[in-house]
């Protein structure tokens, strides 16, 4: 038996009626249980009404055991019952599509952030399963020798009270993600942040803005954690930070969950929207909204520049064909092939474009050694267009308002 043989999964999705096939959903399923590492034995689909004992046809399901898989992966989200009578009934273990993010998630997470991140989120679905628990229980248990439902009473409990330890800790990390940003912004710097849907390119273009070498693969969820390189465009000096993918129906705990590392692109200067023009129209399209909504979710107010991504590979005319019929989602869009280097000049350009002009300031240093160790951060922190030295050095420069406004903290204006 090989190792792959542990983790082997029959896929289910179940499609309401008289809505249109969408094989893409499937489709995604499969490449989310690649990337958990499962072998998929079989794939089945039903059209009908929801079951609410199993969601999916009894039938259905009986035909996905006779694979014998270790897991059954649904599309559909199951509630509590039905992980439990799928389990009860047929002895097998069985997760729906957010479980599988998670597993993806939880497999990927390295540092302390992603780890306490994908715990969150875990707790955040597992908390309503346990609590439903606990009401069928009370409501059809007689009282046992510690009275109904004491140990999911106790379980949920336990969960709640590890949520809000980790929310606390994780609160922790916002800040200090809060103060390196303000860091990064005296020190003159621009944020750019990349985004969009999960395998888009996002880390591929990341590379070939900044000459680094972030692992890129085809496959969903390759980037879990935020990675920042810096470059410089026409003396802007900036840092680009590469994060988490999105994907259709992000559940909004995944999102809360997630609040830290979502910040970087929440609270950017700029934000780069990946998406990956290879796709068709229609998923290119489902793509593009589940993005934008998941930067509405994450309460972006910067400004957005579309990055269509690997273009390589289309023709012009496709190319343009498809621009045209996206030009609502994606107004204005830079075509760029990140892998190819193309359009990365006229990528560039667009960035120096959006990012909000630096401004001119004086201010006045006095000669002391202080003033003057500030004056030589200021060569790097700002573009200095004068210095003359009179009563006191009077310093014109062109810069972040943070860059002076820490210079006034400091002491003098
Ligand atoms: N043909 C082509 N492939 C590309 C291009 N850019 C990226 N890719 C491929 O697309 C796949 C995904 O690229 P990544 O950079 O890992 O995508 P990502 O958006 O960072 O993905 P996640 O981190 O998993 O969300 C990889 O196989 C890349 O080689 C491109 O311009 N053209
Ligand atoms: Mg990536």
């Amino acid at each position: 038996m090989s190792l792959h043989d542990y983790k082997t999964a029959v896929l289910l999705m179940r499609e309401d009626p008289g809505q249109p096939l969408d094989p893409y959903r499937m489709e995604e399923l499969r490449d989310l249980a690649g990337a958990a590492g499962y072998r998929v034995l079989a794939e089945i689909t039903q059209r009908r009404d929801r079951d609410h004992r199993f969601q999916i046809g009894r039938g259905k399901i009986a035909e996905a055991t006779s694979y014998n898989p270790k897991k059954l992966i649904f599309y559909n989200p199951l509630s509590p019952t039905q992980v439990f009578n799928i389990s009860a009934e047929f002895s097998l273990q069985v997760i729906d599509r957010f479980n599988l993010i998670l597993e993806i998630f939880a497999s990927r997470a390295s540092t302390r952030e992603a780890k306490l991140q994908v715990e969150l989120a875990k707790l955040s679905y597992d908390a309503p399963q346990v609590r439903s628990a606990l009401a069928l229980k009370k409501r059809g248990e007689q009282p046992g020798f510690r009275g109904a439902g004491a140990y999911e009473q106790s379980m949920y409990h336990d969960i709640r009270g590890r949520m809000a330890k980790i929310r606390m800790e994780l609160k922790d990390v916002e800040l200090i993600g809060e103060d390196r940003r303000q860091l990064r912004r005296e020190r003159g710097f621009d944020l750019v942040c990349l985004a969009g849907y999960t395998n888009a390119g996002k880390s591929t273009l990341l590379n070939a803005l900044t000459g680094s070498s972030v692992t890129a693969r085809d496959q969903p969820f390759t980037t879990l954690s935020p990675t920042t390189r810096a470059l410089e465009i026409k003396g802007r000096r900036i840092l680009l930070t590469d994060t988490v993918g999105f994907i259709d129906d992000l559940p909004h705990f995944l999102i809360k969950a997630f609040r830290s590392t979502l910040a970087e692109i929440s609270q950017a200067d700029l934000v780069l929207l990946v998406a990956d023009m290879s796709d068709s129209y229609e998923i290119l399209r489902r793509k593009l909204v589940a993005s934008h909504k998941a930067l509405w979710d994450c309460g972006v107010c910067a400004p957005v520049i579309t990055v269509l991504n690997k273009v390589d590979g289309l023709g012009n005319s496709e190319m343009a064909q498809k621009k045209e019929k996206i030009e609502d989602l994606a107004p204005n869009p830079v075509l760029v092939s990140a892998s190819c280097g193309l359009g990365l000049a006229d990528l560039s350009e667009r960035i120096c474009q959006r990012l909000l002009p630096l401004k001119e300031y004086q201010i006045r240093l006095p000669y002391t050694s202080q003033s003057l160790s500030q004056l030589s951060r200021l060569y790097e922190t700002a573009e200095l267009l004068q210095v003359s030295y009179e009563e006191e050095m009077v310093v014109r420069l062109k810069g972040r308002k943070e860059t002076v406004a820490r210079l006034k903290a400091a002491g003098r204006p």
